[in-house]
């Protein structure tokens, strides 16, 4: 039985010793965009190390640029959803928000500095160049209007009617996407069969979806420390949530499902991805 706090924790040190790597600290600019980096559990660039891993994968140095680039356009995400212009947070990672701290125009710079990085990152080596076409391909159609741009519109709608159609439709795009597209990633660096992708690309946006379950709860129940950021925000701002929708009883039983219904699919592929399986109940009992 893994220990999945240690597993986490012993990967979230090897994302964050190769992005110091992409971070010259004597760039005046680079030192703006680590500031966001700082402090987020890596949960993206983990789910990409777990199947490339569980596939195969061998050599970290085909996969770190790629897991941490992922890191860079969810930051890149988040600084652009703290926005005045969006959520509107002073609050993030434990530390004030980028436009708090080096005001909205550095904040909005450093977001698009880390998205244009990101796809730097992509195309570095000399190897799986057909490989990292497809993850480009991936990811782009996953935070573009496709995905967490579109579920981001959707999300700032202003939502008179619980309805659970649009719930469905916002975590689909905002999160579901970018949790499901770093698996997918993973497994294509692995090269890993078709079918196997199809049945990770299912399990992917059922993880995602209870990842916003989870997010949803811990805006209800969750400690600002504890969470680094300030809970209670989605009432006070009106969102759609799952606690809105279903009541916190019925957001948890909702959880629970969709953890069941990813488990179910990660067990289908072997024994090599029950690390998956530990991750989804970390996601389903996570606490920050
Ligand atoms: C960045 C492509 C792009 C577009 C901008 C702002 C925006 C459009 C989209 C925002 C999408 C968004 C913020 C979704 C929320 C996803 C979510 C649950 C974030 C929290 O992720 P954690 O818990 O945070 O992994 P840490 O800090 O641990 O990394």
């Amino acid at each position: 039985m893994v220990d999945i706090n240690r597993y986490l924790a012993e990967k979230k040190d090897l994302v964050d010793r190769a992005l110091q790597k992409y971070f010259p600290p004597d760039h005046p600019f680079f030192s703006v965009m680590h500031y966001s980096l700082e402090t987020g559990k890596r949960i993206r660039p983990i789910l990409t190390l777990a199947s490339f891993e569980a596939l195969g994968g061998k050599n970290l140095e085909d996969i770190m640029p790629v897991a941490c680039g992922l890191e860079l356009i969810h930051t890149y995400s988040l600084i652009h959803d703290d926005l005045p212009a969006m959520d509107n947070d002073d609050f993030r990672r434990g530390k004030p928000t980028a436009h708090k701290q080096f005001g909205e125009a550095l904040a909005i710079l450093s977001g698009d500095g880390l998205y244009a990085y990101a796809f730097e990152l992509f195309s570095l080596g000399s190897n799986l160049i057909e490989e990292r076409y497809r993850v480009i391909q991936t990811v782009s159609e996953a935070v573009g209007p496709k995905g967490i741009v579109y579920g981001q519109v959707l999300d700032m709608e202003d939502h008179s009617t619980a309805d659970p159609k649009t719930l469905r439709k916002i975590h689909y795009n905002k999160t579901a996407k970018f949790i499901c597209a770093p698996i997918k990633c993973g497994a294509i660096m692995a090269r890993a069969p078709a079918k196997t992708i199809k049945v990770l690309e299912r399990a992917g946006i059922y993880l995602g979806v209870l990842f916003q379950y989870t997010d949803d709860i811990l805006d209800v129940v969750g400690d600002k420390e504890r969470l680094g950021k300030t809970p209670g925000k989605d009432k006070s701002a009106g969102k759609l949530t799952a606690p809105l929708v279903y009541g916190l009883p019925g957001a948890r039983y909702r959880a629970r499902r969709y953890a069941e219904l990813a488990k179910a699919l990660f067990t289908s592929l072997g024994d090599k991805f029950n690390i998956f399986n530990s991750i989804t109940d970390f996601v389903l009992n996570r606490s920050y």
